[in-house]
């Protein structure tokens, strides 16, 4: 079904575990360096807390403020080119933060991929 409704920006569309890897910084480039991180998706962006999970609390203790990626004319593509491991996508924002995702079980990073291409679909592309 094709309803179109406003999403609300504070709610929570998905969360989980994931694994992940920062390999660009305002378009420069990181070394990879894989690790855990409970990931939350809501209308406009993503946040990624160091492996808890609650993140209200992980939230409250300082220094430990989670990275936030706005979906505002992010890109969202599978690579097979950029990590030797299998079920790898990465986002590039518009301020050229790149991420890889992955996850070994398909069905899991299938539902992160289409989640986050649709949040992408309804924004405005800047
Ligand atoms: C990297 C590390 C990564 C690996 C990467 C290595 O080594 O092993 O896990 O990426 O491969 O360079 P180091 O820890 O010394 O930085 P994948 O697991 O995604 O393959 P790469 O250089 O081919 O990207």
């Amino acid at each position: 079904t094709d309803i179109i409704t406003t999403p609300d920006p504070t709610v929570v569309e998905k969360e989980g575990y994931l694994l992940k890897a920062k390999i660009a910084d305002g378009g420069k480039k990181l070394r990879k360096n894989w690790s855990t991180s409970w990931v939350v998706l809501t209308a406009r962006k993503m946040e990624f807390y160091k492996e808890s999970k609650q993140p209200a609390l992980a939230n409250l203790k300082p220094g430990h403020k989670p990275e936030c990626v706005d979906l505002c004319g992010a890109r969202i593509e599978w690579t097979s080119e950029k990590s030797s491991r299998k079920n790898v996508f990465q986002i590039t924002t518009v301020s050229g933060n790149e991420f890889l995702l992955q996850s070994d079980i398909d069905f899991l990073i299938l539902d992160w991929f289409h989640a986050i291409k649709n949040a992408i679909d309804r924004l405005p592309k800047e």
